[in-house]
């Protein structure tokens, strides 16, 4: 049987990194679900729909589609969110140490709140310095950033702004 698997993440804007990491757990055979936070707090640059349609188009175009899905992910624990899709676990990419002192205490709860478990996956060391925090600020200063981003998101990021 498959198993559906939770990958959360505000994707503001959706990366070369996401698409990797969403790439290599449909290809350990999981069904993916893509949770997408509102983070009504931080200023971000897309809006939630933005966000979604750039991963949209982007399944569409990598032919993930059949196996990936974008849900917009509610406040609330992302446990129960989980539990409402019928996934057993979350995924998350670990781009270097401080990403995980940052996940260690937030998968532990999760565990610790629903036995939900996350697996983690290392980031291509190509892609390593890539984050959404940094493509934002290089594109706000004039920096080219369409190779750290699938088409969609580079359209849409220019979009936003004009
Ligand atoms: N290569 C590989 N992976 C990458 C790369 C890259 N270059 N860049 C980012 N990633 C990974 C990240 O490590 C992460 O796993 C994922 O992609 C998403 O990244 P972001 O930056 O878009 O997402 P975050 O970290 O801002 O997401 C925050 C959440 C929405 C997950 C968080 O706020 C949350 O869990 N909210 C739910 C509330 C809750 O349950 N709280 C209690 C938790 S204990």
């Amino acid at each position: 049987s498959v198993s559906t698997v939770v990958l959360p993440g505000s994707f503001d804007p959706f990366t070369l990194g996401h698409l990797d990491l969403v790439r290599r757990t449909a290809g350990l055979g999981h069904r993916v679900v893509v949770a997408v936070s509102h983070n009504p707090a931080k200023k971000g640059l897309l809006s939630l729909e933005q966000r979604r349609a750039v991963i949209d188009e982007t399944l569409v175009e990598e032919e993930l589609a059949d196996q990936v899905e974008s849900r917009a992910l509610p406040a609330g624990l992302l446990v129960d969110f989980c539990r409402d899709v019928g996934a057993h676990a979350v995924v998350r990419g670990l781009r270097s140490q401080l990403d995980l002192a940052y996940e260690e205490p937030m998968a532990r709860m999760n565990r610790h709140l629903a036995g939900i478990d996350t697996l983690f996956l290392l980031t291509d060391a190509r892609l390593s310095h890539v984050s959404s925090s940094l493509v934002r600020e290089v594109f706000a200063l004039g920096g080219d950033v369409d190779d750290m981003l699938p088409a969609p998101a580079a359209r849409a990021i220019r979009a936003a702004v004009s």
